[in-house]
């Protein structure tokens, strides 16, 4: 058994023995019981073997041993919906809110997405990765793995590069796994005002061909909503991403049903985010396409909407649902997936195993990470989060404290805030 060791000296190649697994959360080949002592084996940065830690095979024995002293283990976490990298804040907004003013009223105002467009446009792109790392960091501390950085705040090219770039280096910089996605669709930019066509053409013919060229866009996203883009519009943007073999996802029904998800599924979105308002029809497209429901409780709660996502009907349709922040200025000021989760349980009435399916496996597939994230299983990346906690629903269950872990990306432990462990 090793003794402590600082974040990023552990060696790479070792076993990591006495920890527990959820059975939701581990391969479903691994034949151990919830909760049951197990052991997983690191080699090369990625997960050899896992397993009940009597059948540890001996072929191992020789590696370096690192006690998890009975901790639970999860996979790295994933936030599979965040707007991270922009300029400034909007807390006169919640202000704004609280004084009768609706999210519609504040953005037909000039407030809304359209302010933070102002600061992201004003700010350099140091400044920008200034603001957004020690976010990125809070939610690292907390065990995410893997994350989604949208633009959408630049609405112009050389701006929304300026975002993607940053989220680029973000990832590069703190060796976290940064999926990028082109929002360019997200409000229609002052500069356009009355001619929305003109702009989805930009997006369509320059902007997004640009930035894949470059290399930024891992998928691409749009806002269909009333005070955003209508359905045709977005079905624009779906087609110039086809085109350039981008997959896509949607902000859909988050105030409105217009119909964007059935649209989105047309396509084989990778998701479709918000759906507080989702027809039946929607719900039946998704399970085809298999495209995954993106719920996220912190703009729900934020904008203290009434309308909940439908989440009966996408449990028995077997829609797989992830959990994530969406964290923007404006409508999820949130840097904690874990509270996140919370919110799910507690607002949207999904039970503990499904909102930690939401916030790692389901996630993942939501990034088209599947086959790397979000599962404990031989082969994949040798990333995953050890918790001291009594029970693994202490997960969910603790507001405005986060449980303390141990993060192990790669293999090596990359930060911590556990007890001594390994
Ligand atoms: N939906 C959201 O929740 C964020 N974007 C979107 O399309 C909020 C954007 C904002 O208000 O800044
Ligand atoms: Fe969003």
């Amino acid at each position: 058994m090793t003794a402590m060791q600082a974040p990023g000296r552990a060696s790479a190649d070792g076993i990591w023995h006495n920890l527990r697994l959820a059975g939701s959360l581990a391969a479903p080949d691994v034949p151990v019981a919830e909760g049951a002592c197990a052991a997983l084996v690191v080699q090369g940065g990625r997960i050899a073997w896992l397993g009940p830690q009597e059948a540890l095979p001996a072929a191992h024995g020789a590696l370096p041993r690192h006690d998890a002293q009975g901790a639970w283990a999860t996979p790295g976490l994933v936030d599979c919906h965040t707007h991270l990298v922009y300029g400034g804040q909007r807390a006169h907004e919640f202000a704004l809110r609280l004084d009768g003013a609706s999210y519609e009223e504040v953005a037909r105002a000039g407030g809304g997405i359209v302010s933070s467009v102002r600061a992201t446009r004003a700010a350099s792109e140091d400044a920008l990765y200034a603001s957004a790392l020690p976010r990125l960091q809070a939610l690292m501390a907390e065990g995410v793995c893997a994350i989604e950085i949208k633009s959408g705040y630049g609405l112009a090219l050389e701006h929304e590069r300026k975002q993607l770039r940053v989220a680029r280096r973000l990832g590069g910089a703190l060796g976290i796994t940064v999926r990028t996605t082109f929002l360019g669709a997200h409000a229609l930019p002052p500069e356009y005002a009355g001619r929305s066509q003109d702009y989805i053409d930009l997006v369509c013919q320059q902007m997004l061909p640009q930035l894949a060229e470059e290399g930024l866009v891992d998928a691409v996203d749009a806002f269909c909503e009333r005070i955003a883009f209508s359905l045709a519009e977005t079905e624009q943007v779906f087609a110039a991403a086809q085109r350039l073999g981008l997959p896509v996802k949607l902000h859909a029904g988050q105030l409105s049903d217009m119909g964007g998800a059935q649209l989105a599924a047309r396509y084989q979105a990778l998701s479709c985010d918000h759906i507080e308002h989702l027809s039946p029809q929607g719900i039946a497209a998704m399970q085809a396409a298999g495209t995954v429901a993106v719920l996220l409780p912190g703009a729900y709660y934020t904008l203290r909407d009434t309308h909940l996502p439908p989440i009966a009907q996408l449990r028995a349709a077997g829609v797989p649902m992830a959990v994530s922040t969406d964290h923007n200025p404006g409508t999820s000021p949130a840097l904690s997936l874990l509270l996140m989760a919370n919110m799910a349980c507690t607002l949207f009435r999904l039970t503990v195993p499904e909102a930690l399916a939401g916030i790692t496996r389901h996630a993942a597939r939501a990034l088209g990470l599947q086959d790397t994230h979000g599962l404990l299983a031989a082969g994949r990346a040798a990333d995953f989060v050890l918790w001291p906690v009594d029970e693994l629903a202490e997960l969910a269950y603790w507001l405005g404290q986060r449980p303390a872990c141990t993060v192990v990306r790669q293999g090596r432990i990359a930060h911590g805030t556990g007890a001594p462990l390994p």
